[in-house]
């Protein structure tokens, strides 16, 4: 009976989207196990943004959103590579690496990611800025059951995760599309105005699963 319940309890936390407007995830301690399992309102992306912020004051590897399918580990992820000092978009399992950002410490940083697959092109936007676009891989979708993950990288279809590759800090307003937004939706997002959801995560109605210590609470604003 009590497993009934507790099966339950899982099921309506793992169906009830959760509005996190003004929250944030925070990711207090270094683990290989803590994390936050997304779930992707469809498959098959034949074009995709991701667009999150995230705060830390990490000085080494760190994954920020990762996504991958039973035929990819790396078919969506966005990394910070610190030997590299850049950001690493992994679109099908290619890197590309952009640097030149001013990645401080113990702020708010804001990214989006687009890629389609009929140019193969990705491309970075970090704090309102963008980066020029690149090749990355053409020719085939995203395609396979996703499986979304904040907090730890994975190098398995949901699990694979390394300690040195875990964030700790916090993140917010995490949108995923399956289209590739206009620059003038990117920089409203960017800014905190009105823009579009996303039709494939969306913060606002969020489904979401948390393993281990990994906490939600409101985004601290100043006195208001
Ligand atoms: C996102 O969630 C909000 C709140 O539930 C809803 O009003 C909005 O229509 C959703 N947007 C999309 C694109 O799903
Ligand atoms: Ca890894």
């Amino acid at each position: 009976m009590k497993f009934l319940l507790l099966l339950v309890m899982l099921t309506a936390c793992a169906a009830t989207p959760q509005d996190l407007s003004g929250k944030m995830f925070i990711f207090p301690q270094e683990t290989s196990t803590a994390h936050v399992r997304l779930t992707a309102s469809k498959q098959g992306f034949g074009a995709v943004t991701v667009c999150h912020r995230s705060f830390t004051d990490l000085q080494r590897d760190h994954v920020l959103f990762s996504l991958a399918t039973p035929s990819g580990s790396n078919d969506f992820l966005t990394y910070w590579d610190e030997a590299n000092k850049g950001i690493a978009p992994h679109i099908k399992n290619t890197k590309t690496v952009y640097k030149g950002w001013d990645y401080k410490s113990n702020m708010w940083h804001s990214s989006c990611t687009t890629w389609d697959s009929q140019s193969g092109l990705v491309q970075l936007w970090f704090d309102g800025q963008p980066s020029i676009k690149k090749f990355i891989s053409s020719g085939s979708d995203i395609s396979g059951s996703p499986i979304i993950i904040l907090g730890q990288e994975q190098d398995s279809h949901g699990g694979g995760f390394d300690l040195k590759q875990s964030f700790i800090g916090m993140m917010s307003d995490v949108h995923m599309w399956d289209y590739t937004l206009s620059p003038c939706e990117i920089q409203k997002y960017m800014e905190g105005l009105n823009f579009t959801p996303g039709n494939v995560l969306n913060w606002s109605a969020l489904e979401f699963q948390i393993t281990g210590r990994v906490l939600i609470e409101d985004k601290q604003n100043l006195c208001s």
